[in-house]
């Protein structure tokens, strides 16, 4: 017996973070986050539930995955598997589309993806609430890569009821854009997962992160409904900011930012003196990703090219795309 099924799911980054969990196991989080869903990142992943298999195989850009990403994948697998009824094992062959070296490829398409693939290859017929819930498993920030567009992660309190679903913007995105700027990190790199778990048990700073969420997400959503990009940018800026912050306050404190990342968030400052409105969000690592219109993308980039390399410069639409069937 054979059953397969493949999906493509796109990156998201987050306006409003998602960090710290309140259920390690479950992956329900401290606080609701908000995103953005990309273009041009993406994952395609067929899964082939075979009988023959006598355990899972991955196969990651058509090379075997190391040890500790595919221990997390089998976890995953088991608990399809379970929630199926099942006992089959399966081939797990996984593409990413990100920019060489770019260091973009995101546990959200990723497990978005695997769960998209899942649900064709075994027919669950899953609404895109339960298929959110399905990927949420895998990776928090996956469950919002189900929806093109914005989207919005409730956090919820248990299993069903911790799911994302997609924010109505009446096309609003369809004027926005985001440059990534990327940059090399030769530090030793702490996980986003144990990151945001020393933060949210040790860091001082983490109940002030807490008390201002519900306010920088009600804001933002005004903001996307008026789409009025100035205010939204703000409020996003400082939550992204003020994640940052958090970190510094853990113990033992760290961060992920490094001095190109300030670099790049002085230019930020720079445009917008200069008359271009744009803004600043970083994720658990040293790459700065910055929300613009893209009535100003070539002049922003511009800016951006007086101080780095071509290479390191690379722009986004927002895809209205979420998970989606590949025959
Ligand atoms: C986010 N990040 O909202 C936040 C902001 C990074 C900084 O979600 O442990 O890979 O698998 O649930 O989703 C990255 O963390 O973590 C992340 P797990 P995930 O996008």
């Amino acid at each position: 017996m054979k059953k397969s099924g493949k999906a493509r799911a796109h990156t998201n980054i987050a306006l409003i973070k998602y960090w710290g969990k309140a259920d390690e196991d479950l992956i329900i989080p401290m606080n609701n986050s908000l995103s953005v869903t990309l273009e041009r990142f993406y994952t395609e992943t067929r899964v082939t539930f075979d009988a023959s298999l006598t355990e899972d195989q991955l196969i990651l850009n058509k090379e075997a995955v190391n040890a500790k990403e595919s221990a997390k994948i089998q976890r995953y697998m088991d608990m399809i598997r379970k929630e199926a009824g099942i006992s089959t094992y399966a081939l797990i062959e996984s593409d990413n589309f990100v920019p060489t070296a770019a260091g973009l490829a995101s546990s959200a398409s990723a497990y978005a993806a695997l769960a998209g693939a899942c649900n064709e290859a075994l027919d669950l017929n899953l609404s895109d609430k339960d298929l959110s819930r399905l990927a949420r498993r895998g990776s928090g920030s996956a469950s919002r890569s189900i929806y093109g567009g914005f989207a919005e992660w409730e956090k919820g309190h248990d299993d069903k009821t911790s799911y994302a679903h997609q924010i109505e913007s009446d096309g609003f995105e369809n004027d926005l854009a985001m440059i990534f700027v990327v940059i090399n990190n030769k530090s030793k790199k702490v996980s986003s997962r144990s990151g945001m778990s020393l933060t949210r048990e040790t860091s001082r700073f983490y109940q002030y992160w807490l008390d201002h969420v519900e306010e920088d997400l009600k804001v933002t959503k005004q903001a996307i409904a008026q789409k009025d990009f100035k205010r939204m940018g703000e409020v996003i800026e400082a939550n992204g900011l003020r994640m940052h912050a958090t970190n510094l306050g853990a113990q033992p404190p760290f961060t992920y930012l490094v001095p190109e990342s300030y670099e790049a968030m002085r230019i930020v400052h720079e445009c917008r003196e200069a008359g271009l409105p744009c803004y600043f969000t970083m994720d658990a690592g040293p790459n700065v990703k910055v929300l613009i219109e893209k009535k100003h993308q070539q002049a922003i980039v511009n800016q951006f090219l007086e101080v780095f390399n071509k290479d390191q410069i690379i722009t986004s639409d927002i895809t209205h795309a979420g998970v989606e069937i590949i025959k």
